[in-house]
This record gives structure tokens, sequence and C-alpha cells, in this order.
């Protein structure tokens, strides 16, 4: 078990995040629950994470599923009591799991008493604790867009304003300006610090030091200075692990945000990976083949940057994007390999590897009715496009291939009814391909993905070169293998994946002639790789 009292154990642990919403309800309303947690945290250490990121369970309207907080310090009676989710918190700690909250710091719900306070008044005391402009009706302060569609202004009339938001209506911005309100989310954050949880996920961290007339949103320039005015007062203890939701950061940048003095961040979250698969300069909704050395290129940068500088985290799948087989792999014939390929092709790397929930299982998009949909961005993308003159078969298109409802739908256990996840009507449909995959079915199987998965979050703990080598890319230019070494010392290790569905040619280096296999999706290696094939080789000397 790791000693978690220690700045830096996060360098050593494996997280997955856990959409409580879809994950394991347990009174039949058709919506996750903190009991349907804990019923599963044994299933949970048999895959051998060291944290659950769980995504937000305070209290809220839930007009973007939770990321509209009304009360930081009360759970949504939808997700059960207080005491469960202490409960949660004391039984997932008994069994080396600590619990990582989602903090969202940059906008509250429109129903937090801040907000309620700050729109009675502008000399309200709390009015200031958003970000307000005068002005007239139908002339907003400027052009900005809100990220799920429309303006970033919202107007309120009896006092001649408007607030800001990135995000809907229903999430106005928090004015990181305004010293007392900071003051008053550290208290949130030490009464959750207090009741025991290990860490926290900022969400949309880059985003809280805004300048709207300057139309600055990521990467403000008192953002850095905030960052480290959060750690001293909140985050004091030297265990206490942070993971930075930071879309804009670069490298450089990220090496502020995770320096290792732990002035700010214990490690960042980026994104420059996951957007290279979308026409370039537009938005993720404008899908294109993953460009494999643009991709190889991408990861190496971060590699090479942080290594000993900062701290990355390692992931494709979140509550946020589409599933990853689906993605970057092949979720028809070939599964089962492609999730094992880009599982190893993954875990190999310097990081703290997230695993979204059912990417353990190799769990895959879904394509449902329009009217089944829940998630506001699928909702406003549709009406702007359709608006816009798309088809309603275009606009599907880009749902089914992007939506976030992909990686939304309930987790599947189970073969039967609802896959195990509700016994009452899922709040989302459940995929009809849970009849084959799905927890009962994987770990029935050696072979399955949970395995995988599994036993890569062993060889992490085993091998510190995984944990710390040095990074250094093969075949740069290859646009069908992704193939690297790791050294530390006398440790060396290959990974080598194939990204399609043909046999390619693929040169082992000499160096591992003789090496043993730590793990491979396709029994021994030969010469060249099979179809999605992927491997990982350990030599010493
Ligand atoms: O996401 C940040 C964010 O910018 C996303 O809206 C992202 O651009 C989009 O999902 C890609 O399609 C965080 C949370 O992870 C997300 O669930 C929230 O909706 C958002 O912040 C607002 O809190
Ligand atoms: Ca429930």
């Amino acid at each position: 078990m790791l000693d978690k009292t220690k700045r830096g154990w996060h360098k050593s642990a494996v997280f997955y995040q856990i959409y409580p919403k879809s994950f394991q309800d347990t009174n039949g309303d058709g919506v996750g629950d903190l009991r349907g947690v804990i019923s599963r945290l044994d299933y949970l250490q048999q895959l051998g994470i060291d944290g659950i990121w769980l995504s937000p369970v305070f209290a809220s309207p839930q007009k973007d599923n939770g990321y509209d907080i009304s009360d930081y310090c009360a759970i949504d009676p939808m997700f059960g009591p207080m005491e469960d989710m202490e409960e949660l918190i004391a039984q997932a700690k008994a069994r080396g799991i600590s619990i990582i909250m989602d903090l969202v710091l940059n906008h509250s719900s429109d129903q937090h008493p801040w907000f309620r306070e700050a729109v009675k008044s502008k000399d309200n005391p709390y009015h200031d604790y958003y970000v307000w402009r005068d002005g007239e009706p139908g002339c907003p302060p400027n052009d900005m867009r809100a990220t799920f569609g429309g303006s970033a202004w919202t107007y309120v009339p009896h006092l001649g304003q408007y607030y800001f938001h990135q995000f809907v209506p229903e999430q106005p911005d928090l004015n990181w300006e305004n010293e007392d309100m900071r003051r008053g989310l550290y208290g949130f954050i030490r009464f959750w610090v207090e009741k025991g949880v290990e860490g926290f996920r900022l969400d949309v961290i880059d985003q809280i030091a805004k300048e709207p007339d300057r139309r600055i949103t990521a990467n403000g320039p008192r953002l850095h200075e905030f960052l480290r005015e959060l750690s001293r007062e909140a985050f004091c203890e030297e265990g206490i692990v942070t993971v930075g939701e930071a879309w804009g950061a670069d490298v450089e940048r990220a090496k502020l945000y995770s320096a290792p003095d732990g002035s700010e961040l214990s490690m960042v979250f980026q994104f420059e990976h996951i957007e290279l698969d979308h026409e370039p300069g537009k938005s993720k909704w404008e899908a294109i083949p993953l460009p494999l050395p643009a991709f190889k290129a991408c990861m190496e940068r971060w590699q090479h940057g942080l290594h000993g500088k900062g701290w990355n985290s390692l992931f494709m799948d979140n509550h946020d994007l589409p599933r990853i087989v689906s993605r970057w792999g092949d979720d028809g014939e070939h599964r089962v390999r492609s999730a094992k390929m880009l599982a190893i092709m993954l875990h190999g790397m310097e990081g703290t590897p997230y695993i979204y929930q059912g990417e353990e299982l190799g769990m895959t998009n879904v394509r449902l009715p329009l009217d089944a949909y829940q998630d506001v961005e699928i909702l406003n993308l549709y009406d702007e496009r359709r608006a816009a003159g798309e088809s309603h078969d275009e606009v599907m298109e880009r749902i089914y291939a992007r939506g976030r409802d992909n990686a939304r739908t309930p987790m599947q256990w189970t073969a039967g009814e609802n896959a195990g996840f509700t016994t009452g009507t899922p709040w989302l449909p459940v995929n009809p391909n849970h009849v084959q995959i799905n927890a009962d079915a994987a770990l029935a199987d050696p072979d399955s993905v949970f395995y995988t998965y599994q036993r890569l979050i062993a060889l992490r703990k085993e091998h510190a070169v995984i944990r710390e080598g040095s990074f250094t890319l093969l075949c740069p230019e290859d646009e069908r293998v992704f193939a690297y070494t790791r050294d530390l010392g006398d440790a060396h290790l290959l990974v080598a994946a194939n990204f399609t569905a043909e046999p390619v040619p693929f040169a082992r280096p000499a160096a591992f002639d003789g090496a043993k296999t730590l793990i491979a999706n396709d029994g021994d290696p030969a010469d060249g790789l099979r179809p999605y094939e992927a491997y990982m080789l350990y030599i010493e000397g």
C-alpha cells in the first residue's frame, strides 16, 4: 500500500474515475448513488487502483450533471445522505483507496446562496463574488460565446447588468479577484479534507483568472498566483493530491501547475493529445482519423518536457469524451485486442494513469434516438447545427462520434436487465451491447480487457522504469506503429503497438533480444506486429 501521508504518492498511483450518476443504482430510482459506489469497492480493489476520482456529488440542480454546485458542503440527496459519503470515504480507505472529489471552483450554480444574494442588488455583499458588467438589454458587453452555445453573458433586468458565464447561464462564473470569495472556497475545501477526502480534481482550473474585457478566459495573468494561494491555504497537508483540468495547458505552463516543489498542484490533466483528431482549428465535432505521427510527437513532447520538471496525467477517456475503443481502436471485430493495445500503449509511459469507468471492460460508444440524450452540450449542438442548415442525420453522426453521453451510459455490470445498473428505469439508456460487454463476463474470462488493466496497474508498482524511466520514441514517422523505450539504470522497457487492423512490419531493437514479455495482447511477440498487437518487453543489463 502507498504511504499517502507523503507528498508525491500520486507518482506511483493509478486512479479510476467514477461518474456516480451512471455507476451503480441501489434504490431503483434509475440514478447511481453512493451506496452503489460502496457496493463496488471490492471490484475496484480487485482491479488494483489507489484512488477514485469521484465526479461531483454535491448538492446541485443538475443542469450540467453536478458541475453546477448549489452547496459545496452538502451531498445531493439523489446520491444519498452525508453518512453514505462518510462511509464511502472510510470503506475505501480500508481498502487502500483514496477518494478524490471533483471541485468546480470556476463557477457555481445560479441556485448557490452566493448567487441568489448576488442578484438581489448591486450593493449586496455577495454581488462582487460574480462577474458583472453594466449594459442594455440585447447588447451584451462583447460577443464572447459560452462553451455549450449561446452568449457568455446573461442579462438581469432589475440590475441593468450582465453576468459572465463560460458554460450554461445556470453556471455563473465566480470572481476570483474577490478575496472574500476565494476564502469562502478554501473553507469548503477544508470541510472535505477534515472528512478524510485525500485529494481533489479541479474542474477547468485554468479558466478561473478570467478577464472578459480582454476576452481572456484560460491562463489569465493572475492564474498561477491564485493557484499558489489555493495550494497554501486549502491543500496544506503534504499528502493531499490535486489534479488540475487544464484544456489550455501547454508543456511550459504545465511545469508551473505541477512544479515538483508542490507550490501549485500535484499534476495537470491536459488535452493536447485528445484534440489531435479533429480538423485543425475547428471544434471536436469535426472529427478526422487520428494522425499517429502527430499523436506520438505530442506524447513525446510531454514525456520529455515534464520528466523531472512536473507531472502529467495519462488518460484517453473521461466523462466528457467518447469511448476510446470506438475512437482510436475498433469497436467491432477487434474490440478486445484494440482496447488492450490502447491500454498497453498508454500505461507504459510516465505519469499518473486514469481509467474511466467501463474503459477496463472495453465499453463502446452508443447510438441513441435524439430524445434519449440528456447532455446539455448535445442538445444545444443539435439546435445550433439544425438552425445552421445541417440535416438531422448529419448532426446525429456527430453526436454518435463525439457526444459526451457516449461516456455516460450506465456501467455494464451484467448481461441481465439494465446491465445490473438499476432495477428501475435508467436516467440514460443502457448500451444494448451490455449483453456481451459487462463486468461479469470480463471477470470470468482470463483474457478480458479487465485483466489487462489489472496487470498494467500491477506492473507500474513492480517496475520503477515504468514510473520513472526516461522516454525514447522509436520510428516517429511510422503511421501505424507506436513504439518507445523507457530506461532507468540497468532496466529497459520496450512498448510496441499496432494501431491498425493490418499486420505491419516492425523491427524490434536488438537490445531486446531475449527480453521477458511483461504483457502482450496476442501471445509472444514474433516478427512485425499482428493487427492491433501490442506488447511490453523488459530486459536488464
Ligand atoms: O469540462 C471542461 C470543458 O471545457 C468541457 O466543457 C469540454 O470542453 C467539453 O466537455 C468537451 O466537449 C469540465 C467538466 O469536465 C465538464 O463535464 C463540465 O461540463 C464543464 O467543465 C463545466 O463545469
Ligand atoms: Ca439511486
